[in-house]
């Protein structure tokens, strides 16, 4: 649907090691492709366990002996406005980037998601020198206080639903903790990642912090999460791998891991909700990045009262979603990501059908070429379906209809994920029960995605752990030392 892909220059392709664009050492290489045309993109560098080695070595050497952990913070957080100036600056190439390899629509990234980017980094610029520790009372003769000290090298592996927000949430933290980073991008959306280390070494980051190897997951990310010299990953991707990249961490040197792992999130309306407001809500909760969104709000539960109103609205909505050149600042639908991703949806949709929910609309692969799906909605649908327990990942909504609240907080519960939720109504007794009880990492009330860089963000349950985002994200990413003296004729 786009003829941008064609005629943009690909300028970077490469890994990105010790501030230098290089050649696998094996020569291997991958194809990247345009989701909206299914044509190749550009042919990427594969970096496998060896690349990581080298990588890992440069990041070692920048953290033991470079000057990065031992700046100052005002020093860092200078170098890290920079970038964020940069990243401002590049906005229109990021979001072209984010365009033709990873799917997005052009006017989302570039005029909110690129600067949440450079927004993260001014946040965790600003953390940079205010790192400290605490004055602890020992005994009267102790003295001891703490050191937050960076964790060391880190390896984040990232997905490729928002290439630009993942950078900027695992990276800016740990730049600003004093932590070297060995990044790998998901092998469908190399090419932003690439483009933020050509900023990195503009805004004079030093060789060897910032390294990034593209690759795949089996090789590439296992060689990551199992390295001996990597004191601490982080991880956003599925739950099945989200548990592979703790068990390579325990089997190895026993690092932290945090990890993020998607959800299956109750968007829950009741009788006395602005119901306009709640299927506003309730669309873009679902089909905004067409759906592709740890977040998205995917078990629609609607009060009995209120559910035929709610459903034709929604309805209405669902058919009037614009699709259209992923460039035209009109469009709102774009293409799945990938291959794998869009016969995943497709297949749920199958599973939506077969199990008996209503199909209300949409379902259907859209046009010959590129991974286009049409928004789908579904009514009837039971806890007990698949559409209600797996995510899906796509621009699929599903409505559920309850009676009371009781009833809702304990189905809401009935998931093993935790990530996020929502809670539309006008009585602030029902917002607070619901909001107290919901077992996840945020609780939206009469609104939803409300996420900021002030906000933590992270799962409960098989969401994962650890938290994105917020002051809280710096933890990860610092140890805790500490330092004891004797004090000889204390006066107290
Ligand atoms: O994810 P993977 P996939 C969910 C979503 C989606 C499903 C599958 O439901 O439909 O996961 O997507 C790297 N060791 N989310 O298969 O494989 C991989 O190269 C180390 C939710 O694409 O988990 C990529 O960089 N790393 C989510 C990253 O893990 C490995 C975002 C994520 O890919 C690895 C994406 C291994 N053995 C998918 N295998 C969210 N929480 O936002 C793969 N990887």
């Amino acid at each position: 649907m786009s003829s941008k892909a064609a005629t943009h220059e690909i300028k970077f392709t490469k890994l990105f090691i010790n501030g230098e664009f290089v050649d696998s050492i094996s020569g291997n290489t991958f194809e990247t492709i345009d989701p909206a045309t299914e044509e190749v993109l550009a042919t990427v560098a594969e970096g496998r366990a060896e690349d990581v080695d080298l990588a890992v070595k440069a990041a070692r050497e920048a953290f033991d002996n470079g000057p990065w952990p031992r700046l100052s913070g005002e020093a860092r957080r200078k170098i890290m406005l920079k970038f964020a100036d940069l990243i401002d600056e590049n906005a229109d190439e990021l979001a072209t980037l984010e365009v033709i390899d990873g799917g997005k629509l052009f006017g989302p990234v570039r005029y909110f998601e690129v600067g949440i980017s450079s927004e993260t980094f001014r946040y965790f610029a600003g953390a940079a020198d205010k790192i400290r520790g605490a004055t602890l009372k020992m005994s009267s003769n102790i003295q001891a206080y703490t050191l937050r000290e960076p964790i060391g090298v880190v390896g984040h592996i990232i997905p490729w639903n928002g290439p630009a927000y993942m950078f900027a949430t695992k990276v800016a933290p740990a730049l600003a903790a004093g932590c070297t980073m060995v990044i790998k991008p998901a092998e469908t959306t190399p090419l932003t990642v690439l483009f933020f280390a050509h900023l990195s070494k503009l805004a004079g980051v030093p060789d060897g912090v910032i390294n990034v190897v593209n690759g795949f997951g089996k090789t590439a990310g296992a060689a990551i999460s199992s390295h001996m010299d990597i004191d601490a990953v982080t991880f956003t991707g599925s739950t099945e791998v989200g548990r592979t990249v703790m068990h390579a961490a325990a089997a190895s040197n026993l690092k932290p891991v945090s990890l993020e792992l998607g959800g299956k999130s109750p968007f829950i309306v009741f009788d006395d909700a602005d119901v306009d407001k709640a299927a506003e809500l309730a669309l873009m909760g679902n089909l905004m990045n067409k759906g592709e969104m740890c977040v998205a709000g995917s078990r629609i539960f609607v009060q009995e009262g209120i559910y035929d109103v709610f459903v034709k609205k929604l309805e209405a909505m669902v058919k009037a979603w614009p699709m259209g050149d992923p460039f035209d600042l009109a469009t709102r639908h774009g293409p799945q990501n990938n291959k794998q991703q869009y016969e995943k949806i497709l297949s749920c949709i199958e599973h939506g059908k077969k199990e008996g929910a209503t199909l209300v609309t949409g379902g259907k692969p859209i046009g010959k070429k590129g991974y286009y799906i049409e928004p789908t909605l579904f009514t009837d649908v039971t806890d007990d379906m698949t559409i209600a327990k797996e995510e899906i990942f796509g621009p699929v909504i599903s409505v559920l209809k309850f009676k009371t609240i009781e009833e809702v907080i304990k189905r809401a519960n009935a998931t093993k994920y935790g990530l996020t939720s929502g809670v539309m109504t006008k009585n602030i007794d029902t917002a607070n029960t619901v909001s107290r009880s919901i077992r996840a990492g945020a609780v939206w009330v009469n609104c939803y995605i409300a996420l900021d860089r002030d906000a933590p963000h992270g799962g409960y349950k098989m969401s994962g752990f650890g938290r994105e985002q917020g002051l809280e994200a710096l933890e990860h990413y610092l140890q805790v030392k500490t330092v004891a003296t004797p004090i000889y004729d204390s006066p107290w």
